[in-house]
């Protein structure tokens, strides 16, 4: 047995492990020809990132990518769940590839498949080329189609080779996050922008699913955010709150990918803000998939506010915390993988996409609060398992210390620290105890 409490005989048959990273928290963006993105003008103004520090080099993998792979390989996983850059495939977004890009990314796919490591893609994972942000991001209805370029641009390079493609990840991010609360790029704090960048993100995903489906693509899937939405106290406002407030995070996505419907008690508050003819994009939004993926780190007290919709506003409890503030609630993970199961993906395969904790670790002291964190949430994954979901991976956030946007490199997510300086990477305690465990039959 160890630190984690399983080995892979405590799961069924073919489960899979992985890691996952993503291309600007890690790759070093100003190098190799990538265009410019929204993350580096959101970082570049003052206020929105700490020490407005941006991912120009962050991890440096796309120079050391082979040390990066041996480390995942040498601890024993199956997947390597990684993004690639829109801008680094097509620097202005759309029309002239950047050929020194899709090399890159080519090499990248072999070194995984080189190793025995099934990859994992997802075509975007927040940082937009700045010239489409120009023309309006997420915002502009155009938007679903510039991505079915750049998804066919990419995928006629490296789809024959992955072994799961998912188009956006996280797309509540994109859209509330980004949009409504102004959090990260593009930095707006507007319903109209934030109805319009909900509904264009899950129309460009399913343009990209139905190009990834034209070239003979398979196990496409999406990857979804969820929080544990609880309300704060248990007067019937609080609750109704909570409610709304899980209709946004969680079941709007849901339920357009999956039933080809936006949840009532959202679009009573979005509804006048939508596009014109949203409707008829909803057959498109809802295209079959062959797999959901459940990114899930904490929860959220919800309670009742005055003023404009969604009248609601967002508390940290008592519960033990992560550098990020963020509480340690593992039943939450419990109840998304019964819920998604339970009220839109039936019996199509679940996987855990992202799952961690940021630690302000030093290289010489072990993560056990990581190792901790994790163990509590694996249980969860194993207790889903035995009451019948269909749970087939499980994914850790994230392979190494990297980017964490709008707050910069000190949240450290990784199993293996990075030193941001000399930029040398040291497998952590937890990889060491997850190692172990996947080792042992
Ligand atoms: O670092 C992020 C990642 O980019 C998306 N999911 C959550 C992680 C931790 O905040």
């Amino acid at each position: 047995m160890s630190g984690l409490g399983f080995t892979r005989a405590d799961w069924p048959e073919g489960f899979l492990f992985g890691v996952a990273t993503s291309a600007y928290q890690i790759e070093g963006h100003a190098q190799g020809g990538a265009g410019r993105t929204h993350w580096d003008d959101f970082a570049a103004t003052p206020g929105n990132v700490v020490r407005a520090e941006n991912g120009a080099l962050a991890c440096d993998h796309l120079n050391r990518w082979a040390e990066d792979l041996d480390l995942i390989a040498g601890g024993g996983f199956d997947i390597y769940r990684f993004s690639t850059s829109w801008a680094r495939v097509l620097p202005e977004g759309r029309g002239a590839a950047n050929p020194e890009g899709l090399d890159f990314y080519d090499r990248l796919v072999d070194g995984m498949l080189a190793r025995g490591l099934k990859p994992a893609l997802t075509l975007y994972h927040w940082e937009l080329p700045s010239a489409l942000n120009d023309l309006g991001g997420w915002r502009n209805r155009d938007i679903a189609g510039w991505f079915a370029e750049y998804a066919e641009v990419l995928c006629r390079r490296i789809g024959d080779r992955v072994w799961s493609a998912a188009p956006i990840n996280e797309p509540w991010c994109v859209g509330w996050l980004s949009h409504f609360l102004g959090a990260h790029a593009p930095g707006l704090r507007d319903i109209r922008a934030t109805a319009r960048a909900m509904h264009h993100v899950g129309l460009a995903h399913g343009n990209a699913t139905q190009v990834m489906r034209g070239l003979g693509m398979g196990n496409l899937g999406a990857v979804c955010n969820f929080e544990y939405a609880l309300p704060l106290s248990d007067s019937a406002e609080d609750i109704a709150a909570a409610k709304r407030y899980d209709g946004i995070y969680n079941r709007w996505f849901l339920g357009a990918m999956f039933k080809g419907a936006y949840p009532e008690d959202v679009l009573e508050g979005l509804g006048p803000h939508m596009p014109d003819g949203w409707q008829e994009d909803m057959a498109t939004i809802c295209q079959p998939l062959d797999w959901l993926g459940l990114n899930y780190y904490t929860c959220k007290r919800i309670a009742h506010a005055e003023g404009p919709w969604p009248h609601l506003s967002e508390h940290v409890g008592a519960l033990p915390q992560t550098q990020m503030g963020w509480e340690i609630c593992p039943e939450g993970l419990g109840h998304f993988l019964r819920f998604a199961r339970d009220n839109y993906t039936v019996d199509l395969p679940l996987y855990v996409t992202e799952n961690g904790m940021a630690n302000p670790d030093t290289p010489d002291q072990p993560d056990t609060a990581r190792i901790d964190y994790l163990r509590a949430h694996f249980a969860q994954a194993r207790e889903a398992i035995s009451e019948g979901v269909p749970l087939k991976g499980y994914i850790v956030w994230s392979l190494m210390d990297n980017y964490e946007w709008a707050l910069g490199y000190e949240k450290r997510f990784g199993l293996v620290h990075v030193d941001f300086d000399s930029l040398q990477r040291r497998p952590k305690a937890s990889y060491q105890a997850l190692k172990a465990a996947l080792a042992q039959a």
